[in-house]
């Protein structure tokens, strides 16, 4: 039995709207409004804080200081801290708001996870994405290998380890990997036999798009191959090219699955239909038990409404009974954000799915997630899935992980080291930068005391 753990990414002091998510309209429409990074950090936590409270379990990351000064000088402004900014801010602002982005929240871009039952040397293979499509994200890819790194520990120790923390890839343009936000997948319900399906925006000969397709098949095969996945049990899909232009910039806007259940919309991949079926009967072959594929029609939620709800950035969990407990199992729970319930066609969907009962999803939650939504992140964004063995559970950090006293303790320095509003021009003045990087030293010193 594998245990299914959740990383979520706490957003950072510096968290603001940069309009800088490459073919991602929620960040394009919020470019340069007023952000609130505590609240953006506080609605995180609480919505680890609910996925904690189901039984699942649950850690955290800790933000890296930002600015990256080090970026803003090798793109060429450089001098004291106030000139460095100021002409930064004045001639390029996208540059500077870059080297400020708090774009590591959204840890479900951070690496692509498959578990040690899946690979032929019985290892977890993580790969950190390079995120090389966006300005503002490369930068993240050697941080989040250091912290995947620190995360696993002695499980990661060459040359017997359980867990086998790679380099992300190169970062060259025909190999762009956004991490697991395009990485599903589809098992039985102990997780120990499964499939994975990857899918991509671009391939050697791929349709025209408005947006720049950030994840490629050469990517995709080659984390199939370094993570030692078996190719009768491997999948690679395209996205459909008219949904990347409708915004669709990663898989996980468009598709969700959990366990044996996927739910995709009509419009997420192009002529896969005998892919799908055989998927299908892959699934059947390999689990024994169907595969549930929920199909969305355009007609039940236009593809506008898969945007703006983010329907499909649902986080699906497994609830885990507290030992004792005597009522009857939730099967599974939604974790919806809160624009899902505004915007009718998507609640209505789920009101359906929920009321359908081959559909094993029994509950929804609601979740305010506004600032994150604002930047193109929803519930689903926000967390990286590890599937692992129980024992190696109990080996990751307890500091990380989350629980009552782990929430009070993170609200109540948040609300100590955040700011509570920032706009771009805050990001001008040498004393109120400096402010914000001792604000985030301070906060991760106190949370690892
Ligand atoms: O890469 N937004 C992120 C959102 C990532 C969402 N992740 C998943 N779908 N898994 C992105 O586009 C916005 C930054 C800004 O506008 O300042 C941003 O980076």
């Amino acid at each position: 039995m594998l245990i299914e753990a959740n990383i979520d990414a706490l957003v950072g002091p510096t968290h603001h709207f940069g309009g800088l998510g490459v073919g991602n309209v929620a960040s394009r429409d919020h470019r340069f409004q007023v952000s609130h990074p505590r609240q953006a950090a506080l609605q995180g936590l609480r919505k680890a804080a609910l996925v904690a409270g189901l039984g699942v379990p649950q850690f955290v990351w800790l933000p890296p200081v930002r600015p990256r000064l080090d970026l803003l000088e090798q793109l060429g402004f450089d001098g004291p801290l106030d000139q460095q900014l100021a002409t930064a801010m004045d001639t390029d602002p996208t540059v500077l708001s870059a080297v400020f982005s708090s774009a590591f929240m959204w840890a479900a871009n951070a690496a692509t996870v498959t578990p040690a039952v899946d690979a032929a040397d019985g290892r977890l293979h993580i790969s950190p994405a390079n995120l090389i499509s966006s300005l503002h994200r490369g930068c993240e890819a050697e941080e989040r290998q250091a912290d995947l790194q620190d995360f696993f520990g002695d499980l990661c120790h060459e040359p017997n380890g359980s867990v086998r923390v790679h380099d992300p890839l190169p970062p060259w343009v025909p190999l762009r990997d956004e991490g697991a936000a395009n990485h599903m997948r589809l098992c039985n319900s102990q997780g120990n036999l499964g499939i994975n399906l990857f899918v991509y925006g671009e391939a050697e000969e791929t349709l025209p798009t408005r947006f720049f397709p950030r994840q490629t098949l050469a990517c995709c095969q080659a984390l199939a191959r370094r993570h030692q996945l078996d190719p009768a049990h491997t999948f690679f899909i395209q996205q459909h090219p008219d949904a990347i232009s409708a915004g669709v910039f990663h898989n996980d806007v468009i598709a969700t699955s959990h366990e044996h259940l996927l739910i995709h919309h009509e419009m997420a991949f192009l002529d896969a239909r005998p892919q799908l079926d055989l998927l299908e009967s892959s699934f059947l072959q390999r689990t024994g038990k169907p595969l549930l594929r929920i199909e969305v029609a355009s007609s039940e939620l236009s593809l506008a409404d898969a945007v703006a709800s983010y329907f499909f950035n649902s986080q699906i969990v497994t609830p885990q009974p507290a030992s004792g407990s005597t009522t009857e199992q939730t099967r599974m729970v939604l974790i919806c954000p809160d624009h899902c319930h505004e915007i009718e066609p998507a609640r209505q969907l789920i009101e359906r799915l929920i009321a359908d009962h081959r559909v094993p999803i029994d509950a929804v939650h609601y979740v305010p997630l506004r600032e994150s939504m604002s930047g193109g992140g929803g519930p689903a964004c926000l967390r990286l899935r590890v599937s692992l063995q129980p024992a190696d559970l109990e080996r990751l950090p307890h500091r990380l992980r989350v629980t009552d006293e782990t929430v009070e303790r993170l609200s109540i320095l948040i609300e100590q080291h955040y700011p509570e509003r920032l706009e771009l021009s805050d990001f001008r003045c040498g004393q109120r930068v400096r402010e914000l990087m001792d604000a985030t030293v301070a906060f991760r010193r106190q949370v690892l005391q």
